[in-house]
């Protein structure tokens, strides 16, 4: 799939905040810093579009991207930044909910987890509850770059080892590099098939 242009629509605040309308969506979430902007910006090939930090916790907004006028690619609040207050995380874990288990045009969820770590507590709660939930989700592994191919290829398979504990069948999954522009086509040729399956 070739992606013709990519425009900031939007950022929310709450769920009541999104677009209207029917158009479908595909959405990034993960822990903090683990490369939902900077994955945003590679798949469009807009470099500045999502805005990327070397500060974890930046993103507190729902953004939406419209991409050829056809579909959004949703930005959501990074989980799991210690660094704020209770309160502040309360209502983020709640955006997050609301959005991912309520948002009708939601097509599909991608839950980026960084390449280089065993699997984190968090991240497996976090797609434990989507599965119980029924919610659609792929894994993306990021920032691939920063280690060699059988490190990424072995940490893929002690995930993969680590959610066979709880779940038959595993979601769709991608190992990235932004940086390297990795995984580009298998994630946009995976949209373009969810889109055909959804529109
Ligand atoms: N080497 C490398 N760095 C990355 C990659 N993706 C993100 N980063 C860096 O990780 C940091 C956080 O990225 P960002 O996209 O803002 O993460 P977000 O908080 O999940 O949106 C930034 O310093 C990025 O430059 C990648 O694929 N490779
Ligand atoms: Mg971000």
């Amino acid at each position: 799939m070739h992606i013709h242009s990519a425009i900031f629509q939007c950022s929310s605040q709450k769920i009541g905040q999104c677009p209207e309308g029917t158009l479908p969506e595909f959405a990034f979430i993960g822990r903090s810093n683990v490369g939902k902007s900077s994955l945003v910006n590679m798949l469009t090939d807009k470099p500045g579009l999502a805005k990327v930090s070397g500060k974890p916790g930046k993103t507190r907004l729902i953004n939406h991207f419209l991409i050829d006028g056809r579909w959004y690619l949703v930005d959501l609040p990074g989980y799991g930044y210690a660094r704020v207050s209770k309160n502040a995380r309360e209502e983020f874990s709640k955006l997050i909910t609301d959005y991912v288990l309520k948002r009708e045009q939601m097509c599909l969820l991608f839950v980026l987890v960084d390449s280089r770590l065993e699997p984190q507590r968090i991240d497996i709660d976090f797609i434990n509850m989507l599965g119980e939930n029924g919610v659609p989700f792929g894994i993306v592994f990021t920032k691939c770059d920063k280690q060699g191919v059988n490190q990424t290829a072995s940490n893929i398979a002690r995930y993969k080892r680590k959610l066979h504990e709880t779940w038959e069948t595993l979601p769709p999954i991608f190992a990235t590099s932004s940086e390297k522009r990795e995984g580009r086509d298998q994630i946009l040729s995976f949209i373009e098939r969810c889109l055909s399956e959804c529109e």
